[in-house]
């Protein structure tokens, strides 16, 4: 393997020459396209080095003329490699005309202009824009687009850029043209075009000042019944911008395509929003309750886009989180908003205490604001996404919504139209509510999770409270030793009937009644002392999860016990229950590998049973309780990961429950029967939450009636959540209605792909015991394909990451599969390899046999010649 240049975050210099405008002109054909590109350039006045060298860059470009000032160059004033274009000897300000001719119809990788489902496409963020033409690709310069596509009509009868559309018309031989002007300067990453047969649902969107955009969802004409509710969630989140932030849609229209072939969620491009179709197609017979929310949330991310990202764009890829954190911190809140809070925050709080903590504790931990990356699609991660939106959040939290709206709105102010940095960010922030960040910044620069623990006493006769909170944080790659971060934490006191207590500070005078506020830790160690507190506490710590820490506190059982049914704030309630949870499964865990009888003691029974029968509890809520800590988490609890033990006690903490809780699954699931499947309001997603959560657990019991129940629901109802819900259960068990139930779905639904990806992935997850040949099987089958992404990660993500329990097999032949298939795909869409290669980054976490089986697949990785630089840069920073 050979090894690659990191880039540095210190070497950033500003640009030497920069670009006003760019001319486009596609000449698109399948197999060779025709790129006309003109460029007005001039020096920029900000570069340091007065040189008279212009370095573009282009990647896979066949160049066939160079025009400079209208004069045709020849070879001896620029060279090309394959990944720049270099002229000597340029004026102050000059006309670059360029020609190169790109391919595709073979670009397998997904970036840049390629084809999907026969249509054009393109992807151009990060570094996309190069695969098209040669342009200083990167997002500090912003230039105005002009873009002429030409195709033939037959074929390609949309044609798409974005902006405005200016003229359009037929040319000769069955060919017509389109032209698309874009007013708003824009980063090269921000171009799109699309062309092809497309159908299209318009509505249109009058905003608070009173303009009418109209709106567009474009998907090919046989799935343009499931684009309806995409257009709703649209305009859900363009009047929540407005109401919330008091930022308006800058354009006159704005168009989203849904693409089958995308490697990442979707993408922001100004105007002209680029979709993986599984977030913008969903019909309550083909789509899930969850892939609804999900739509709306990505829907809402990529708009939310058009002002934290396009309006004010990142001045470099190490500020990537600047866009990105904060536009994940937007959707979960509109997501909030559109639905329940705190089962918001619940899922937010899982993808972050799960994955993402595992990524802080990995070979690729990485701070928020990286320093340096090999290649930066690697770090389109969790970290700069969702921990960098909980970087937003602290900020909010410790500003609190009116001083945040306030640095908002300073930041637009001071930077619309720029490439600025997350300094800049929070400067803004700063400014506005004179709060000091210094020490907050940490959050930006340090990788890793810190982890806080706490230490209580009460004196019964002073009638004080003390919290101590000891901070620290592990080495990570490059960073051994870490300052002490500035920590949000949300506590309340709950008396003993469960009621928050008044909060009151020594120092402080009683005039404020609080019973939930925001301790802000700063020191490594810090007491915390309560005036006034007339019994001993049991303390509601980290509430709504207010900092992505680990919080550790020795509470007894019975305190979690008491958390999980009597705590005000719903998110630390559910929280309680589930450490109880984790706490018992480690136990069983324990239990397991020394070969003692296994038992549960019955309080989270009891937990369970008085939430299910609370009736002033939501039933989405309820059902989250219900879920126990998934085994990935468990085994990031764990010292050795065990992933077979954690497999078992799992299943028998289920099988216990069922049995302890019969009568209440059995009257909650008949309570919750009736859920319009129709439907997909909050109220209607809750009841099938709940109820279908209580079957899965009915269908332990040793009960034929459950299973049969199962059979029907997979096989009668008209709702995809529901029928998913009955074959996830039955995937489970080897019983003939599995086989049946799996035959009827794959017949009723083979020919819509993204229902087909359900299908896979319920089979890649199944805890039987031929499920990894019928993983091996599958990739044969006529409906996967290797070339899709979306089916990728439905068979081969799904088992690898969702299934510890076969793909730690003790033959080490899931490490084997997923190293073959890494190996195969890296040679045409090393992006999507990249990603697959996590789970083998992993292998510190477990038992010596493990570690050298997955170690040596990433060796044999290592070893192949061509690698990606996506996948190198992985390899090798998980074996150092
Ligand atoms: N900016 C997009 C994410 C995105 C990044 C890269 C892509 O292809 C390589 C595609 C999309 C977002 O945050 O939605
Ligand atoms: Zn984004």
């Amino acid at each position: 393997m050979k090894k690659n240049k990191a880039l540095r975050l210190e070497d950033y210099r500003p640009a030497s020459y920069l670009v006003d405008s760019v001319d486009l002109r596609f000449e698109l054909d399948p197999a060779a396209t025709l790129v006309r590109a003109t460029l007005a350039m001039r020096r920029n006045p900000e570069a340091d080095a007065k040189e008279d060298q212009l370095i573009l860059n282009g990647k896979h470009l066949d160049l066939r003329s160079i025009r400079l000032d209208e004069r045709e160059l020849d070879t001896d004033h620029f060279q090309v490699d394959d990944e720049h274009l270099v002229i000597e000897g340029v004026p102050q300000a000059f006309t670059l005309e360029t020609e190169v001719i790109i391919h595709p119809e073979k670009n397998t990788a997904l970036e840049g202009l390629y084809l999907s489902g026969g249509n054009f496409c393109t992807q151009c963020e990060p570094e996309g824009f190069r695969r098209i033409t040669y342009f200083p690709d990167r997002p500090d310069v912003m230039a105005t687009y002009r873009v002429t596509l030409v195709a033939q009509r037959e074929q390609f009868p949309v044609l798409l850029s974005n902006g405005n559309l200016v003229a359009h018309g037929d040319l000769d031989a069955g060919r017509h043209f389109a032209e698309w002007e874009d007013p708003f300067r824009k980063p090269s990453y921000l171009f799109a075009l699309v062309g092809g047969k497309l159908s299209c649902l318009e509505d249109s969107y009058t905003t608070a000042s009173g303009r009418s955009i109209t709106l567009q969802v474009y998907a090919d004409a046989r799935h343009l019944g499931q684009c309806a509710h995409a257009m709703k969630s649209l305009k859900q989140a363009m009047r929540w911008d407005e109401q919330r932030f008091g930022l308006e849609c800058d354009l006159n229209q704005y168009m989203i395509v849904a693409a089958d072939d995308f490697n990442m969620g979707a993408m922001e491009n100004k105007g002209l929003n680029i979709f993986n179709s599984k977030y913008v197609l969903a019909a309550s017979e083909t789509a899930t309750d969850a892939d609804f929310q999900n739509i709306t949330s990505v829907i809402g991310h990529e708009y939310f886009h058009n002002w934290t990202g396009n309006r004010v764009t990142c001045r470099d890829w190490f500020q990537l989180s600047l866009k990105e954190g904060l536009t994940v911190f937007r959707d979960q809140e509109f997501s909030a908003d559109m639905t329940a809070r705190p089962i918001q925050r619940i899922s937010d709080a899982r993808i972050i205490r799960g994955p993402q903590f595992a990524e802080d504790a990995g070979p690729m931990a990485h701070p928020v604001r990286p320093r340096s990356y090999v290649e930066i699609n690697n770090f389109y991660t969790l970290t700069v996404y969702n921990k960098g939106a909980e970087v937003s959040r602290m900020i909010h939290t410790l500003l609190g919504e009116k001083a945040f709206r306030g640095g908002m709105d300073l930041y637009f102010q001071r930077h619309d139209g720029q490439a600025v940095t997350t300094e800049d960010f929070v400067r803004a922030m700063e400014d506005a509510s004179g709060i000091d960040l210094s020490q907050f910044r940490l959050w930006y620069e340090q990788a890793g999770t810190p982890e806080v623990q706490v230490e209580r006493h009460y004196d019964a006769e002073q009638k004080r409270y003390c919290l101590t909170f000891t901070q620290s944080c592990p080495p990570t790659p490059g960073q051994p030793r870490k300052e002490p971060f500035h920590i949000p934490i949300a506590v309340g006191l709950l008396d003993r009937k469960g009621r928050s207590m008044h909060l009151q500070l020594e120092g402080e005078s009683r005039a404020k009644e609080t019973r939930d506020r925001v301790l802000s830790l700063t020191r490594t160690r810090q007491t915390f002392e309560f005036v006034d507190v007339k019994q001993e506490p049991v303390p509601s710590l980290l509430r709504g999860f207010s900092a992505p820490v680990k919080m550790k506190c020795d509470y007894a059982d019975e305190e979690l016990a008491f958390l999980a049914g009597h705590d005000e704030d719903e998110f630390n309630r559910w929280d309680a229950g589930q450490q109880l949870a984790v706490r018992i499964l480690l136990r069983l865990v324990d239990d397991l590998r020394e070969g003692r009888p296994l038992h549960a003691d019955n309080r989270l029974s009891d937990a369970l049973r008085d939430t299910l029968e609370n009736p002033h509890l939501d039933r989405a809520f309820k059902a989250q309780c219900l879920i126990l800590p998934d085994e990935n988490y468990l085994a990031d609890q764990m010292d050795v990961a065990d992933p077979s033990a954690i497999h078992h006690a799992r299943q028998w903490l289920r099988e216990h429950l069922a049995a302890d809780l019969r009568k209440t699954f059995l009257n909650t699931w008949q309570d919750n029967l009736e859920a319009d499947p129709k439907q997909v309001d909050a109220a209607t997603v809750g009841r099938r939450s709940l109820k279908n959560a209580c079957l899965s657990y009915l269908s332990l019991l040793d009960e034929e009636i459950f299973i049969e129940l199962c059979a029907n629901q997979a096989q009668l109802a008209h709702n995809m959540t529901d029928v998913l819900a009955a074959l996830g259960i039955l995937t489970h068990r080897d019983s003939p209605q599995r086989e049946e139930q799996i035959a009827a779905f794959y017949r009723q639904w083979k020919s819509e792909p993204l229902v087909i990806d359900k299908w896979l992935s319920l089979q890649a997850q199944s805890s039987l015991p031929q499920t990894p040949e019928i993983v091996e099987s599958l990739l044969q089958h006529e409906a996967f394909n290797i070339k899709n992404p979306n089916r990728v990660r439905a068979l081969i993500g799904a088992f690898c990451q969702g299934n510890p329990y076969h793909f730690h097999a003790e033959d080490g032949r899931g490490y084997a599969f997923l190293a073959d298939r890494i190996l195969e795909i890296d040679s045409f869409n090393p992006q999507v390899a990249a990603r697959l290669t996590t789970p083998l980054g992993r292998w510190r976490r477990y038992d010596p046999k493990r570690q050298q089986m997955m170690k040596a697949q990433l060796e044999r990785i290592a070893a192949r010649e061509d690698l990606s630089r996506d996948v190198g840069e992985i390899v090798e920073k998980s074996l150092a």
